[in-house]
């Protein structure tokens, strides 16, 4: 395959989803910095956003369309399902992450170490959500791995550094084991 570069910078988020995809699919890949906010930048993301990937010469955004290409790139393991209804509840998982999760959850405003209650209660509206969800299988959207965990991780454990494992985990037995099985994978360690 030619060569696989992911441009963003790694403590961003959606940059560590796009990075753990491709280690969970076994494809090489580089992470490159984004001169942020500059032409080239804008060249990669014309919103100016991470991540953005190349390869070769041709280059993706948005992090749903990354870890699309990179799952049909190469076969195992699938990240999107087997089954239409899988495919189905794996980006149903994906929108809330983007849509309901990203901002509560992971740019909380944390002031003399206390959260922004607003921000919090919609944080943990997903979170419990999730919990739920995890109460009844290993991984978020059945027995395997897929897209969804993938997204979520990286989220979580921001949104645990910000607000405490505390206040993440306590109450949430299911998510801690979760996170602590993600937290043990090679895709989570590599992109620290
Ligand atoms: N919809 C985009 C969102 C990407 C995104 O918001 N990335 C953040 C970093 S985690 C970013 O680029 N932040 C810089 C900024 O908003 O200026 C995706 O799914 O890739």
């Amino acid at each position: 395959m030619e060569n696989v570069i992911i441009h963003g910078f790694a403590p961003s988020t959606y940059t560590r989803s796009a990075r753990m995809a491709a280690i969970e699919k076994g494809i090489e890949h580089e992470l490159v910095p984004v001169a942020y906010g500059k032409p080239e930048h804008f060249a990669l993301h014309p919103f100016g956003k991470m991540p953005a990937m190349t390869v070769g010469e041709t280059t993706t955004f948005e992090t749903l369309a990354i870890m699309s290409e990179l799952d049909d790139r190469s076969e195992y393991p699938t990240l999107f399902g087997t089954t239409p209804r899988q495919k189905a509840d794996i980006l149903t998982l994906v929108s809330v992450a983007v849509d309901y999760a990203y901002q509560p959850v992971v740019h909380i405003e944390v002031k003399d170490g206390k959260p922004d209650p607003n921000q919090l209660a919609a944080a943990d509206r997903v979170i419990d959500w999730l919990e739920a969800r995890l109460g009844s299988h290993p991984f978020l959207a059945g027995d395997e791995l897929t897209a969804a965990d993938l997204f979520f991780a990286p989220m979580l454990a921001y949104h645990a550094n910000q607000v405490g494992e505390d206040r993440a985990y306590k109450k949430r037995p299911c998510l801690r084991r979760w996170m602590d099985g993600m937290g043990g994978r090679a895709s989570f360690k590599e992109t620290a």
